[in-house]
Formats: C-alpha cells, structure tokens, sequence
C-alpha cells in the first residue's frame, strides 16, 4: 500500500459509475479498502449524515467521512500521489477536469435510462423494460454525446487514449455500465472511442474491476 494512506471504507454500490470511478482510482493506486454495499434509495438516517446531498459514494477514513467521487479522487491523489491520475500541466489538467465532470453529467445521464431499463427493471427487478426509452436514449440521445466524445480523442483536445487520467476513468466508467445493458460501440461511426474502451478494458486493474462486476450480475 501507498504510503500516507490507510485503508478506508468506500460506501456504495458497485454498479454506480460514480461508485466505479473510485474503485479504479483506488485499484491504479493500490490502495486497500472495504467496499460497503450501500444501494442509492436505501440510506438509513446514520449514513445520510455523512452524504449531505444524499447521494453515494462516501470515502471514510477513521470516522471522517468524504463524499463525492469527484472529490474523493482528488483527495486520494493527494494522499497517494503516485501513479499521479492528474496531469502535471495546467491546461492538460483543467481539459482532463472538464471531461470527468462531462463523463459525471451528460454521459451518465444520456446512458443511465438505458443500465435502468435493461439491468435494475429486466435483470434484478424482473419487470418488463421500458422500450420506448431504451430505443429514444439509444438512438436520439446518447448518439451526439458519443459524437462528441469521439473528438475528444481524435480531435481538438487530443486525449491518450492509453493515459489513465481522471478525465479518462470519468468516461471509462458509464460505459461498463453500457456494457453490462448489452450495448456495443459502433467501431465504424465512433473508432476512436472504440479503441479508447479497449486500451483501458485490457489494463488489469480495470479489467478485474469490470469481471468482478459482471460476475455478480450473472448470480443476480
Ligand atoms: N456528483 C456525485 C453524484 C453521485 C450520484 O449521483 N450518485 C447516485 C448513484 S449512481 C446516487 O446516490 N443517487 C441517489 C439520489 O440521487 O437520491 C458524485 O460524483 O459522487
């Protein structure tokens, strides 16, 4: 384990991107911890004092508690500086911030209705999915985010696809949960994209992350 840090708690449940954003930045840095299972609309009283926006994931460390995976991360990069998820220039950095707080908000929010539908109705609940939504999400709303993240990596801001950055993992993590609902890039209209999810698919930390996850829903 990383010098400086302790292992914590993360508090939530893995199938959040939010929650997953942590756990990678956790396991690319090394840093041991304990996952408790907390589900978004099941918070008792105790753990919504330490979520003032009630939402997950809180990081705690002796009886200190830190929500917001944004927040998280940028704190455990303090506490575990190496290998640094930040880049060290400042417009590099402030780039790779923007596109984890795009990654945290319109690609989570074009992407959710569809992991809802088809894995919290169909697979865990059991109710039939909403197909109107999966189909107007599919083919209406997330199509111009994905347009949009393409030329994050061939064009104006030129991301390495390869580089683990926070901006990077930000974006990784709704599409695992993509993933999990059956969805599948189209290589020919988002190549660039494509090869992004690959390059960090195949990094071991990652990839342990995604199996564990995708292991569990195939016991669900
Ligand atoms: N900005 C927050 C967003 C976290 C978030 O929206 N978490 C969802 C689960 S994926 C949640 O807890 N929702 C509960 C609610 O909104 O009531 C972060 O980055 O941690």
């Amino acid at each position: 384990m990383p010098e400086g840090i302790r292992g914590g708690i993360l508090h939530g449940a893995s199938l959040s991107p939010f929650v997953r954003k942590v756990r990678a930045v956790l396991a690319v840095k090394s840093i041991d911890y304990e996952l408790v299972n907390v589900m978004p609309g099941a918070m008792d009283p105790q753990f919504l004092a330490k979520t003032p926006l009630s939402k997950i994931p809180v990081w705690e460390e002796d009886g200190w508690a830190l929500p917001d995976s944004s927040v998280i991360c940028a704190y455990l990069e303090r506490r575990a500086p190496s290998p640094a998820l930040y880049p060290s220039d400042a417009r590099a950095f402030a780039t790779s911030l923007f596109w984890e707080e795009y990654a945290d908000t319109r690609l989570v929010e074009s992407g959710t209705p569809i992991f809802f539908q088809r894995i919290v109705r169909e697979r865990i609940f059991k109710e039939r999915a909403d197909e109107e939504i999966v189909r107007r999400h599919l083919e209406e709303v997330l199509p111009p985010v994905l347009d949009q993240l393409e030329a994050l990596f061939v064009g104006r801001d030129r991301a390495d696809p390869a580089e683990l950055t926070i901006g990077n993992l930000a974006i990784w993590s709704p599409f695992v949960n993509l993933d999990h609902a059956g969805f599948e890039l189209d290589r020919t209209n988002w190549p660039g994209l494509a090869a992004f999810m690959e390059t960090l698919g195949a990094h071991p930390a990652l990839g342990k992350l995604v199996e564990e996850e995708r292991a569990a829903l195939a016991s669900s």
